[in-house]
């Protein structure tokens, strides 16, 4: 990589320190292990002991003759069906919860937002009416469960898709059956010797990923909303400026809800705070990182600390004296790094442990008993602190937490949520449309460039663009979830957006939270006016900096459910012709969606934009407009 490793001062900043005191990072990793080509564009294949083969130059096949769209389609899909495992567990976790809730295990635990659990109940024909909240909460756990291990017929979920969407996926056969059925087949069928065609192993591949966003992630979504409330907007504030020299400062990272919420339960009870008093803090100071991070945001305002790339970087600031991670996205160098400073690094999930990081199991029914220990830790390493603190003056104002509901609410009022005011503006041409910028930070790319890139097109271009994941950390951190951002916003966004009084981007939640873009999209077809199926709308899906598993699975689930997807960086099937033809062309004409692999952030915005005109054409409100490029100066310009 050439050039700055990041857009954010705040970590160029630590990244010069720890350059001077020779604490080396993901970055410095990432420039001393060079990728290998072949297995990058996903033609190695170490599916049996025969290999690995690696197919490149005259090697057209591997030993047992597998062919080059084989093994590529095969890596691709496993990555989805990794991917798919690690949300839809997630969506496990929140299913057993709820179970647990319901059943009065968890006595501290209540249920927050009982006309969500209603409205769940109604979609999955639970009867809801005149019954006890914990009847219907235990009925819709069961029903979710079920959606786990059903073993033929239909995922509940599949009846929100559009019905002409439903009917693609069934004329397509590939209508999940059950979640865990379809990881498990893909991993059938990619072992050696059983599915050996590509565009067969894809199909599969977009139902297993069906699967976690109509699935898993979605289950994840709702359950979380019915276990902690359903967000709305709240000020928060991101970046690593969040933390606080004085104070005792606990990072929560990682994935799942559940410990957030239990920290902020206790985090204001007056021995806690006494005790950190006595050790001479100024008091306890939680914040995020990663998509924990946007849970504890979204729900509570928790100021995030960043996203993925920060996680080494808040530590070596030596101002946090608990890191405390449960799955996904964690860095097994943070527990080497620990070890240099006071910083305790603590695993709570049973579904995951580093070695070198303390272990203090969460469990639903000890969360809040956990959550008072890892406190108590993290006093006492407060008092243990030896590395200078130095934590960089950067952080961003924002408002996070918009769920399918509350932009419902926001657009229609109390009394008539309705989508029609944003589907007017997109058929009147004050809005080209609406784009998804999601997923990671990848060191091979500087962080954040590429999606901030990205948004500041779009809005420029009056697209309204919705955010996720460490995406939507990145636009935090850098003020883009500030609405007073409108000025960068085209003068049609920036109408709407007064009108309506939001910014130009809107953060949405975690990664398991994209399927919260599926509910809006197919809520558009809903409303009406912009065509009968999600493939229809000028809506289109950019992952400008993907590195984890997850982001291929997110961005196969859109594809199949007839969205363009655009990712950046590299292409993890660039060793196959055929099948980069097969997530493209073959995808369009089979789903109305395409998975595809831009590496330049230029190409990546045009496409999306031309994609958004060509959908416009098509419904015949395409308004020809000159394609608005903004820089420095024009933007200071519109402020
Ligand atoms: Fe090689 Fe075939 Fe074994 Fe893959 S499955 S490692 S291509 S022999
Ligand atoms: S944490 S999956 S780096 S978005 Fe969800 Fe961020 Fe990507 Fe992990």
């Amino acid at each position: 990589m050439s050039g700055a490793p990041s857009s954010d001062p705040a970590a160029r900043e630590v990244l010069e320190q720890a350059k001077k005191r020779g604490w080396v990072t993901i970055f410095q990793r990432a420039e001393q292990i060079k990728p290998c080509p072949i297995g990058q564009g996903g033609g190695c294949c170490r599916i049996c002991g025969m290999g690995p083969c690696r197919l490149v130059g005259e090697v057209q096949t591997g030993v047992c003759g597998a062919t080059e769209s084989t093994v590529v389609a095969r890596n691709f899909a496993r990555m989805v069906a990794a991917g798919a495992a690690a949300h839809s567990d997630h969506g496990r976790a929140l299913a057993l919860l709820l179970q647990a809730v319901a059943r009065g295990e968890i006595p501290h635990h209540r249920i927050a937002d009982e006309r969500k659990l209603r409205w769940v109940a109604e979609l999955m024909g639970v009867p809801a009416e005149g019954r006890p909240v914990e009847q219907v909460a235990a009925e819709v756990a069961s029903r979710a469960i079920e959606d786990f291990t059903r073993q033929r017929g239909e995922l509940t979920y599949i009846s929100r898709a559009p019905k002409k969407r439903q009917e693609v996926w069934r004329a397509a056969g590939v209508v999940p059956r059950g979640i865990d059925r379809e990881i498990s087949e893909m991993l059938h069928r990619t072992t050696i010797g059983t599915d050996q065609e590509a565009e067969h192993l894809l199909d599969q591949a977009v139902r297993v990923a069906l699967g976690s966003g109509w699935g898993g992630s979605m289950l994840a979504t709702d359950l979380s909303d019915i276990l902690f409330g359903t967000p709305s907007p709240l000020p928060a504030e991101a970046n690593l400026g969040v933390l606080r020299a004085e104070a005792v400062n606990v990072v929560v990272h990682g994935h799942e809800p559940l410990l957030p919420e239990a920290l902020v339960q206790v985090l204001a009870e007056p021995e806690l705070q006494a005790e950190a008093r006595a050790a001479g803090a100024e008091g306890i100071n939680l914040v995020g990182m990663c998509c924990t991070g946007n849970e504890a945001l979204m729900r509570r305002g928790i100021p995030s600390a960043g996203n993925f790339l920060h996680q080494e970087l808040a530590i070596l600031t030596g101002a946090v004296d608990a890191m405390v991670v449960d799955v996904q996205c964690i860095l097994e160098a943070l527990a080497a790094l620990a070890k240099q400073f006071h910083t305790r690094l603590i695993t709570t999930s049973p579904k995951a442990r580093i070695t070198g990081a303390e272990h203090l199991e969460l469990s639903e029914e000890r969360a809040l008993e956990v959550a008072r220990e890892i406190i108590r830790r993290a006093i006492a390493a407060y008092r243990e602190r030896r590395e200078e603190v130095a934590i960089p003056p950067h952080k961003a104002a924002l408002i996070a937490g918009f769920s399918h509901e509350y932009i419902e609410y926001m657009l229609g009022g109390r009394y008539r949520r309705s989508f029609w005011p944003l589907v007017d503006n997109i058929i009147n041409g004050r809005l080209l449309g609406v784009a998804a910028v999601v997923g990671c930070n990848n060191p091979r790319i500087p962080q954040d460039s590429s999606s901030l890139y990205a948004i500041k097109e779009l809005i420029a271009n009056n697209v309204l663009v919705v955010t996720t994941g460490c995406t939507a950390v990145a636009a935090g951190k850098h003020g883009l979830l500030d609405p007073a951002m409108l000025e960068l916003a085209g003068p049609g966004l920036r109408e709407v957006c007064e009108a309506v009084g939001i910014g130009p981007v809107l953060h949405l939640g975690s990664c398991v939270d994209n399927s919260r873009v599926l509910t809006v999209l197919s809520a558009l077809v809903a409303t009406g006016g912009l065509g009968s199926d999600i493939s229809d709308l000028p809506a289109v899906g950019l992952c400008p900096e993907w590195m984890s598993e997850k982001a291929l699975e997110i961005g196969t689930y859109f594809a199949g459910s007839g969205a363009t997807v655009l990712f950046g960086g590299v292409s993890p099937v660039s060793g196959s012709r055929a099948v980069v033809e097969i997530m493209t062309e073959c995808w369009q004409a089979r789903y109305g969606g395409r998975l595809e692999f831009v590496g330049d952030p230029a190409v990546l915005v045009s496409k999306a934009i031309e994609t958004l005109h060509r959908k416009r054409q098509a419904l015949g409100i395409d308004v020809q407009r000159q394609r608005v490029l903004f820089d420095m100066d024009s933007r200071r310009q519109l402020a």
